[in-house]
């Protein structure tokens, strides 16, 4: 049985970006627009850097789809880079070396670690693949994943909470899903655009918190018994796996901290029908590593960009001397893009539980098994 699984491949200025996703059932209808949107998503952001007036990123697929279905085999998915154009001496994949190297490492990159650990004396070798230009794929990959999901009635949304320690309050809703930065809070949302335009004028950047939710997943997907079938930790992994992000919570998260033990659970009723309810959803949707059938809700903090136009003091690695760190195109704000990219990883490690789970080398079978599992649980 295969489990959903996928890579991504590309640099930031290099031809093209790909992604290969392997173990998507037959039979499931995929929308381009769906994914395109998705990218257009992740492209748009007040604070976002120059690149994103280059790009209009579209994805094209190259295996695995034939008429808008899935065959069963390994998906390609492939979004061109458009800027390559203006690289293609420096990004060539054979030839002589052209342009300059860089040489003066970022903190907070993979800089001075990438060129230490891969032998290289440039730092383009590192940061072209270190970039979070590879969002793209994961987000392209993520927005197949959602689609598998939407089939079985179980979707993914996310929200910007915190930019720069400007805070959205929770429970406002005002806030446009397509606003510019993501925030449901429209109010919040004014102030943090001025919080940026104040860091771009600084020359800085600035951090977040962002919100994954993701509702009508299936009780039970992950597992309490082993630790890496958790479907918390996976999903704990995956967040932090994403460029910048230094912190993940699910539920109450940090916030566990004050609250006794009384006032930390989710106490559970029954309803008049016999089914178990619950009043509040601390644990955000997991028990034992398994989902509870409560929504599902991962928040994680994204570190300020690196990359600072007022560049911070770092080491030349070719003169071994003091400067300043070089100072690359960059964001002041990416937030919002990572809220995008929390929604696909999310969309992806759920995905990747609900094929363990399931199997099925057709929708079709998915489906069948799925309704018997639920029909089961119901009776419980
Ligand atoms: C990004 C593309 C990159 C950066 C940014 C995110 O493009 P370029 O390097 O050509 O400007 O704008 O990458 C980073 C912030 C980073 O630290 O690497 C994108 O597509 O999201």
């Amino acid at each position: 049985m295969a489990q959903l699984r996928f890579m991504t491949a590309g640099e930031s200025h290099g031809p093209a970006l790909t992604a290969i996703l392997e173990g998507l059932p037959a039979g499931l209808r995929l929308d381009l627009e769906k994914i395109n949107s998705d990218l257009a998503r992740r492209q748009q952001g007040y604070g976002r850097g120059g690149r994103m007036k280059i790009e209009t990123d579209k994805a094209e697929i190259l295996s695995g789809l034939r008429f808008g279905e899935t065959i069963g085999g390994p998906l390609t998915i492939q979004v061109k880079n458009k800027d390559f154009a203006n690289w293609t001496d420096r990004m060539a994949a054979f030839g002589e070396p052209a342009g300059e190297k860089v040489t003066a490492a970022r903190p907070g990159h993979a800089d001075l670690v990438g060129v230490k650990k891969y032998d290289r004396e440039d730092i383009r070798d590192i940061l072209e693949r270190s970039s979070a230009r590879e969002t793209t794929m994961r987000v392209a990959a993520g927005a197949v994943a959602k689609q598998f999901l939407s089939a079985l009635g179980v979707e993914i949304s996310s929200r910007v909470l915190n930019i720069g320690g400007v805070a959205a309050d929770a429970a406002k809703t005002d806030g446009n899903e397509a606003s510019e930065l993501n925030c449901r809070d429209a109010d919040a949302e004014e102030r943090m655009k001025e919080k940026i335009r104040e860091a771009k004028e600084a020359g800085d950047t600035l951090g977040g918190v962002f919100e994954v939710v993701v509702t009508g997943a299936p009780v039970g997907l992950g597992s309490h018994i082993q630790w890496d079938r958790r479907l918390d930790a996976r999903l704990a992994g995956a967040m932090m796996s994403i460029q910048a992000v230094k912190g993940v919570e699910i539920g109450e998260g940090f916030g566990y901290t004050s609250l006794p033990g009384s006032l930390a659970h989710d106490e559970m009723f029954y309803d008049g029908e016999g089914r178990v309810v619950r009043k509040t959803n601390r644990a955000g949707g997991l028990e034992g590593g398994m989902t509870n059938g409560e929504p599902i809700v991962v928040r994680a903090v994204m570190k300020p960009i690196p990359t600072l136009m007022q560049p911070l003091h770092s080491v030349d690695i070719a003169e071994k001397k003091a400067v300043l760190a070089s100072k690359e195109r960059s964001d002041v704000c990416a937030v919002s893009a990572a809220s995008v990219v929390g929604e696909a990883m999310t969309a992806l490690v759920v995905a990747a539980a609900v094929t363990e789970k399931f199997g099925g080398d057709s929708m079709r079978d998915l489906w069948e098994s799925m309704r018997a599992y639920r029909a089961r649980i119901e009776e419980k």
